[in-house]
């Protein structure tokens, strides 16, 4: 798929969840530098450049986005001709989207091992890495249930409960005010993220922080499933996640809003949960306390500071 229906996709969330949106765009890329007519390597970069703009441009919090487009972009290098570049292109974005689903992989099989047999499990929203873990550990033969939130107002929560039910797996199906009455009844939290910040916070589908935050307050643990492409190296140089607000007819008719001018709908998808309200983040480098962010951005990320200047002066427009 090239460039611009991947983004209508992504905009419209045909194409959602952190890690499908970073293998999605990182195929369009490939799928634009396979078919570019460019003559020559400036032409070629320009190009890209544009429809990795696009692509980044699509939704602003999942950073596992601009990340995959910055290793995919990498592959142009130093190229000196039109096919060095596109071969570097095709090359990275096949390295990422395997690695990537090497990585869902990886996590599932670390996570399921702190899912004890006999666990209830509470999940929110539709995380890809999160379910991996609770399928591989029923997979494995533990005995385990799970709840799953709706998740107002997109109700990701239909997409989470319709897998848990194919795997077979005894579900309970719970509005999103309900998780703190349910509490006492779960062993263990496991959500995904959209983000990772220098200090180990979590950027999560909105609500993500209450669930924290109700099992922070009765001992539950909260397990987050990231991919180390879901870090957020420009926090490093104090850059903060942007939330994204959708629009207020997902929460509230036109029609119903039509009748109510005094009343504004605010609709922020994504929120923020602090560190000390998550146990451990469980990637596929292994499990790390999420005060160990830090590591993860410069050691297996491999941003190096020269990046972070470079990255830092495009978004100001400040060239040195
Ligand atoms: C999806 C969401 C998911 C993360 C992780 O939000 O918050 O929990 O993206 O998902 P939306 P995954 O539905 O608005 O995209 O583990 O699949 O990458």
């Amino acid at each position: 798929m090239f460039p611009i229906e991947t983004a209508e996709k992504i905009k419209s969330m045909e194409i959602r969840g952190a890690g499908r949106i970073a293998r999605a765009a990182a195929e369009a890329l490939r799928a634009q530098a396979l078919c570019s007519k460019a003559s020559f390597p400036l032409a070629f970069v320009d190009e890209m450049e544009r429809a990795a703009e696009l692509l980044v441009s699509t939704r602003p919090t999942a950073v596992s986005l601009p990340n995959a487009v910055h290793m995919v972009m990498a592959g142009i290098g130093r190229a000196k001709t039109v096919e060095e570049a596109r071969a570097g292109v095709v090359e990275r974005a096949d390295e990422f989207i395997q690695s990537s689903q090497h990585a869902v992989e990886k996590i599932a099989e670390f996570g399921a091992r702190h899912i004890r047999d006999g666990d209830t499990i509470l999940t929110h929203c539709n995380s890809e890495v999160a379910l991996g873990c609770i399928i591989e550990a029923h997979r494995s033969g533990k005995e385990i249930e799970v709840f799953a939130t709706e998740v107002r107002p997109r109700n990701q929560g239909l997409i989470t409960i319709r897998t848990l039910n194919d795997a077979g797996i005894k579900t309970n199906y719970i509005v999103d005010s309900a998780v703190r009455s349910f509490i006492n009844d779960i062993d263990l939290v496991i959500v995904g993220a959209d983000a990772v910040t220098v200090n180990g916070a979590v950027v999560n589908k909105i609500g993500t922080s209450q669930v924290a935050h109700s099992a922070h307050e009765a001992r539950v643990n909260v397990l987050v499933a990231a991919e180390t492409y879901k870090f957020a190296p420009r926090t490093i140089i104090g850059e903060q996640i942007q939330i994204e607000e959708r629009a207020a007819g997902e929460v509230l008719p036109d029609e119903i809003a039509r009748t109510l001018p005094h009343v504004t709908v605010r609709n922020p998808a994504f929120d923020v949960t602090p560190a000390e309200y998550i146990d451990m983040i469980v990637t596929e480098q292994g499990a790390i306390p999420p005060q160990m962010a830090y590591v993860i951005i410069k050691e297996y990320l491999g941003w190096d500071i020269g990046e972070f200047h470079k990255a830092f002066e495009i978004n100001t427009g400040h060239i040195e």
